[in-house]
């Protein structure tokens, strides 16, 4: 076996063993190089080798994205750091665990003017669960730092980071390890709600005659097939989904801005809950959020174990515990209400669909007509990652398979990591993945093709409609030459020669013919990564969306 020379790299290397890590993500540098060593020599971790470092901590995101285990990134001294920041901010909002180790000079050598060094201590201190800053020398303070990151990252779901300072010569390696290292357990605390506090929240439910049940990002097969159920057949119960909820019943509200863009006061008066239940992660709906800010519930519950962030500035509970623990404490002790508050949105659903329907059929060639396609198309079995922002956007409005699980790194709704998360869960989740991305994200992170891992039957759906395709939907756009430099970023680049320089198939479509056959042709085709590049028309893109909520009625 080969290890490391430095004890303090051996010390790092097996406590991240001891502690189950698997998978570390490595980008090149000298400072780094006693891990590296390390970790590639010691065939229990799978190691993976990318250069931009900005690729290298989407693409672990991705993996830890599946795994929901914590991934280890890698990387050397100075601005190589700081480019894990984006998907650092993302872990911390999107609660995946990370764990940054970067390499560091010793503090005596920091701003002294020695070269690639930069203030690395506590750099992500606003997002970070924890900051380990080593010394030097081995020492059981150190161990157990580390082993309080690793801790962390894995009970508290996020980002750590661990500075560990190293001192020359580099690369020299021994045969036999000089550490011996102290392991602390995780402390996982199982949180069971307090009975008697239930039943103060258990006479609200029973007297509620509406209550309305909001579902953000959430992991897929995280809820009971019983609980939905139960949910879904009680009168008094709204619940309503966002793609990233990964929840499905055919009685739940999976299209939220669909139903309520156009509702008038009287309704909006109507879906006013009593109680509003939140759990998951971010919710993608300006609309839901702007109805909810303005028509407050009485009582706003949040169930989940770690976090509740108040968005709709009236929350009243957070319940500290798993949605699926906290559904099967509560709900034997519920009891029927009459109501016709489900009822009357289930109507809405049935007339919505069929004027959603009538409208797809007639409109023509745009960023709608694509989705709707792409949507109904999309194989059963696969896995789908969506970029920001009309992506996830579109992607609302149509049904999908409840087959398919989706993600989209909404944390900080970035367009700058889509393609490398995509990549990494693709390695980490074995189904075929396809990335639905616009054009402007999928420039903006080219470097993640720059990767010898990725899948043969990952795919690529770039919705290429010539600049920032978003900016042309939200209100405030006027057709300027300020409106397409400065927001839209109008360009004519495509995809084609990075397609031919990362060694992609390529194919396009630009009208609803060729899209057909193109995408019958993409999913048939497993032996290269592909990218089917669809151009639709900038101009027209954004009256189809917003006729689209007028013909609704
Ligand atoms: C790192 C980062 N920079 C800027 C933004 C602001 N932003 C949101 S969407 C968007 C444009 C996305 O355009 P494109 O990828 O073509 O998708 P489309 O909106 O056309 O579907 C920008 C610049 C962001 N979300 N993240």
């Amino acid at each position: 076996m080969i290890y490391p020379k430095i004890p303090l790299a051996q010390s790092i290397i097996e406590i991240c063993y001891a502690k189950g890590i698997k998978d570390i993500v490595i980008s090149p540098g000298s400072r780094n190089a006693p891990l590296t060593i390390g970790f590639v020599n010691n065939t229990k971790f799978n190691c993976y080798s990318i250069a931009d470092e900005r690729c290298a901590a989407f693409f672990a995101l991705g993996i830890a994205q599946q795994t929901q285990k914590p991934v280890v990134l890698v990387c050397t001294s100075g601005s190589a750091l700081l480019n894990y920041y984006p998907a650092f901010a993302e872990a911390f909002y999107s609660q995946i665990p990370l764990i940054v180790i970067s390499a560091d000079r010793p503090q005596s050598k920091i701003d002294i003017g020695d070269g690639q060094t930069i203030r690395q201590e506590n750099v992500f201190q606003n997002h970070s669960l924890y900051n380990a800053n080593l010394t030097e020398k081995v020492s059981v303070e150190n161990d157990k730092e580390i082993n309080y990151a690793i801790n962390k990252a894995y009970v508290n779901k996020g980002p750590v980071h661990i500075n560990a300072p190293f001192e020359e010569p580099l690369y020299q390696t021994v045969s036999t390890l000089d550490v011996d290292v102290t392991i602390l357990d995780l402390s996982k605390t199982i949180n069971d709600i307090n009975e008697a506090e239930l039943f103060e929240f258990i006479s609200i439910w029973n007297t509620s005659k509406k209550k309305l049940i909001l579902v953000g990002e959430n992991k897929p097969d995280k809820i009971d097939m019983e609980i939905i159920d139960l949910l879904a057949n009680d009168d008094s119960v709204v619940v309503m989904t966002e793609t990233t909820s990964n929840l499905h019943h055919h009685s739940f509200l999976n299209s939220i801005d669909t139903i309520i863009t156009p509702f008038s006061k009287k309704e909006f008066d109507f879906l006013q809950p009593d109680i509003l239940i939140t759990f998951g992660g971010m919710v993608v709906s300006k609309r839901i959020k702007a109805f909810l800010r303005e028509y407050k519930p009485k009582h706003h519950w949040h169930i989940d174990p770690l976090r509740a962030y108040d968005t709709f500035g009236h929350l009243t509970k957070h319940f500290v515990a798993d949605p699926t623990m906290f559904f099967n404490q509560f709900l034997p002790f519920t009891t029927p209400i009459e109501s016709n508050y489900k009822a009357v949105l289930e109507g809405t659903k049935v007339l919505r669909k069929v004027k959603h329907d009538q409208y797809s059929d007639l409109i023509s060639f745009s960023d709608f007509k694509v989705f709707d396609k792409v949507i109904a198309t999309l194989p059963e079995e696969c896995m789908l990652q969506l970029g920001n922002s009309s992506t996830i956007r579109y992607a609302q409005l149509f049904d999908l398979n409840p087959r398919i699980q989706v993600f989209c790194n909404r944390g900080t709704s970035g367009i700058d990591g889509s393609t490398s998360t995509a990549i990494g869960a693709a390695v980490a989740n074995k189904k075929q993945t396809i990335l639905i991305t616009g054009d402007i994200g999928f420039l903006y992170d080219s470097n993640a093709l720059w990767n010898e891992y990725i899948p043969k039957n990952f795919k690529i759906i770039l919705v290429n409609n010539g600049g920032g395709g978003i900016f042309r939907i939200l209100p405030g756009h006027e057709e300027t030459p300020v409106f397409n430099k400065f927001f839209e970023t109008s360009h004519c680049l495509t995809a084609e020669q990075l397609a031919k320089m990362y060694g992609f198939e390529y194919s396009i479509a630009s009208d609803e013919a060729n899209l057909e056959t193109s995408l019958k042709a993409l999913y048939a085709q497993n032996e290269k990564p592909c990218i089917l590049e669809i151009f639709t028309p900038t101009r027209e893109n954004n009256s189809v969306l917003l006729n689209y909520f007028k013909e609704l009625v």
